[in-house]
């Protein structure tokens, strides 16, 4: 159980025996040098008792050696945390949800589970997520330790190269039950990971694609519904693919709805006005949306075609 499982074990085990060591070297040495002072300079030897003041070699000591020791410490501290702020690009994303008091891990599209199970050897990262108060995730074993508060979300990461189930604790009081807040971490070879993913059933929510959360964001449905509804604009409801009747500079034309329009309708909302909406009251998108979340946006609009 001592011995670390994950890549960034080292660099904390590391740090953690150098500063104990330091830690263990001084509090046996002064305490063995306070014992021996009692002894030899006993009141009852009667030896009158000095007075010093000022001893610049001793002051320049006891000022140089502990810098030297504590920039140490901050040596090994700074080369074990460094690491662990640097997530790889290619890392697995899981979602580590916090409540009172239990922990859940969401794999995305719905997939959640109770335990975590990981890939061997492949970095992981944690976003984690609290719904309610003050918890924090901790892999004794992988040495991973960070808080997890409600509001700010925050992430750590690792990977982990031994097979084998650790605990997962809540190393922040969070009530009555905070002492049993615990889960496990399995850690699997690929294969197993995959087809226990598989197996995992959709349970959560499945989030929306993210040509729609584009849309609600941009405050798109505002105007335009998406179950046919007439608002302000075209419903988006079965739009795409069909054929309409638009103004352009005045004149009637007929325009099948397709990808081209979409898209020049979110740059140019007022060149070709689908007939019976008013002009003018979309303002133009190129400057509020990139390239990628038009094309987003657009894509998803034809999935909405009847
Ligand atoms: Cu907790």
């Amino acid at each position: 159980m001592f011995e670390g499982a994950s890549n960034l074990a080292d660099g904390v085990d590391r740090a953690f025996v150098f500063i104990f060591s330091i830690a263990a070297f001084f509090i046996i040495g002064i305490t063995a040098f306070m014992i021996w002072v009692v002894i030899r300079y006993n009141r009852k030897k009667g030896k009158p008792a000095m007075q010093f003041t000022g001893n610049n070699t001793l002051e320049v000591i006891w000022i140089v050696i502990p810098l030297i020791i504590v920039m140490a410490m901050f040596y090994f501290g700074w080369i074990g945390f460094a690491p662990m702020r640097k997530v790889p690009a290619d890392a697995m994303k899981v979602t580590a949800i916090g409540r009172m008091w239990e922990w859940s891990f969401d794999y995305g599209n719905g997939k959640i589970s109770k335990i975590m199970v990981v890939p061997a050897d492949k970095p992981v990262r944690v976003d984690l997520h609290s719904v309610d108060v003050n918890h924090s995730f901790f892999v004794p074993a992988f040495r991973v330790k960070e808080d997890v508060i409600p509001g700010y979300d925050n992430f750590l990461w690792f990977s982990a190269f031994r097979v084998g189930e650790y605990d997962i604790l809540c190393t922040e009081y969070c009530g009555l039950m905070h002492s049993a807040m615990m889960s496990s971490v399995k850690v699997v070879p690929e294969a197993e990971f995959i087809a226990w993913l598989d197996s995992l059933p959709a349970t959560g929510d499945i989030p929306d694609p993210e040509g729609l959360t584009l849309l609600k964001n941009t405050g798109c449905i505002a105007c335009h519904t998406l179950d046919g509804i007439r608002l302000v604009g075209p419903s988006f409801k079965g739009f795409y693919g069909k054929t309409h009747t638009v103004v352009e500079k005045g004149a009637e034309k007929e325009v099948v709805v397709n990808e081209e329009y979409l898209r020049s309708s979110i740059l140019e909302p007022n060149k070709q006005v689908v007939k019976g909406f008013n002009k003018g009251l979309m303002q133009p998108y190129g400057n509020v949306l990139s390239e990628d979340q038009i094309k987003l946006m657009v894509e998803y609009l034809m999935t909405l075609k009847d």
